[in-house]
């Protein structure tokens, strides 16, 4: 059996030019990850120390959950304290963070994250999930990190990566060298590989969306989900629709099994209700390593350039076939 700790180590000496701190990093979400993971389990027992709402709000207008304070000041204590992260941004920060002292501030990487998403599934132990996307500064160690930092296309992504918190919680990601899987033993304290290589079907027969939204979905969609239920043997339709509406859940799911997930535009927002930066991005190059595609309809999402921080974009994203058939609908009918 291989710990993540050990498979970091081991692939960090394949690469002998590699410094080690992006190992040092992906160390410190691991440490953090297993904090939230035990406060998680925890949360129906002790509800109201830290199950429920927060009674605040995020910067986008949503109610925060206890939890969601908490996953964030976790994951930012863990990435401030050893210094190779110059700054972060999170779903539950109004703006970035830079970190100041003298270490950190000639440190190379920052990090983007959603601590904790789908938390308004918590209180139904439903499963959540952590997000995260790290990248090079561009600007020069020892200044300030600046919103340009943050503000950078997918495409400049060196790791990406999730913690799913389920009905076993397992930690995955990619350093642009495949997609690799760690199911959490929690006799042990380790994640432990499970999930080598992780290769998503070219096609599936699963598709993931609200369906509650469909009156103001754009005709594309509407037809795609037509395509989907219809009867077709040869290429086993009608597909089967599942929606944890836990998009770490719907992806990881869909992921091993082959399908799409698509929350479109004209729903809550002109441009859907995920974020660019830290939801759909590393998720993005996850599917891409993993042999899917992810874009907003049109454009490869990993190609946009980011003009805000907490900037949304629709998002289809999958398994390769399944996508490019609703990119086409969506073409066909815009
Ligand atoms: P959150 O970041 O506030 O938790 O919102 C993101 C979540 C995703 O996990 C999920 O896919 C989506 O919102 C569900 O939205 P909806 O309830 O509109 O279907
Ligand atoms: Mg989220």
């Amino acid at each position: 059996m291989i710990t993540l700790g050990e498979y970091i180590i081991k692939n960090q000496a394949e690469y002998p030019s590699a410094s080690g701190e992006l190992s040092s990093l992906l160390s410190s979400i691991r440490r953090a990850a297993k904090v939230v993971n035990r406060e998680i389990n925890r949360a129906g027992l002790v509800t109201d120390i830290i199950g429920g709402s927060a009674g605040s709000e995020n910067i986008q207008g949503e109610a925060q959950q206890k939890l969601d304070v908490f996953a964030n000041d976790v994951f930012k204590a863990a990435l401030e304290a050893r210094g190779e992260v110059c700054g972060i941004a999170s779903e539950e920060e109004d703006y970035f963070v830079g970190f100041a002292d003298e270490r950190q501030s000639n440190a190379k990487y920052i990090v983007l994250m959603d601590p904790l998403d789908g938390s308004s599934n918590i209180d139904v132990n439903v499963s959540v999930g952590t997000i995260f996307s790290i990248y090079r500064r561009v600007s020069q160690p020892g200044e300030p990190v600046s919103m340009e930092d943050f503000l950078q296309p997918g495409v400049n992504q060196v790791a990406a990566g999730y913690v799913v918190y389920g009905s076993s919680t397992m930690l995955v990601y990619t350093t642009g060298n495949g997609v690799h899987g760690f199911t959490y033993d929690s006799t042990l304290g380790s994640f432990c590989l499970s999930h080598e290589n992780i290769r998503i079907p070219e096609m599936g027969n699963i598709y993931s969306i609200n369906e509650g939204n469909y009156i103001r979905f754009p005709e594309g969609v509407k037809q795609y989900l037509k395509f989907c239920q219809e009867k077709d043997d040869a290429s086993n339709r009608p597909y089967t629709s599942r929606y944890i509406g836990s998009l770490v859940s719907d992806f990881h799911r869909n992921m091993l099994k082959g399908g799409i997930y698509i929350y479109p535009s004209g729903t809550n927002s002109p441009n859907g209700k995920l974020r660019l930066l830290y939801e759909c991005n590393p998720l993005a190059f996850m599917a891409e390593q993993a042999g899917g595609k992810a874009t907003d309809g049109f454009r490869r999402i990993m190609e946009i350039k980011p003009t805000e921080l907490h900037q949304r974009t629709p998002y289809f994203i999958g398994s390769s076939k399944m996508v490019d058939k609703a990119c086409a609908l969506m073409t066909e009918f815009s």
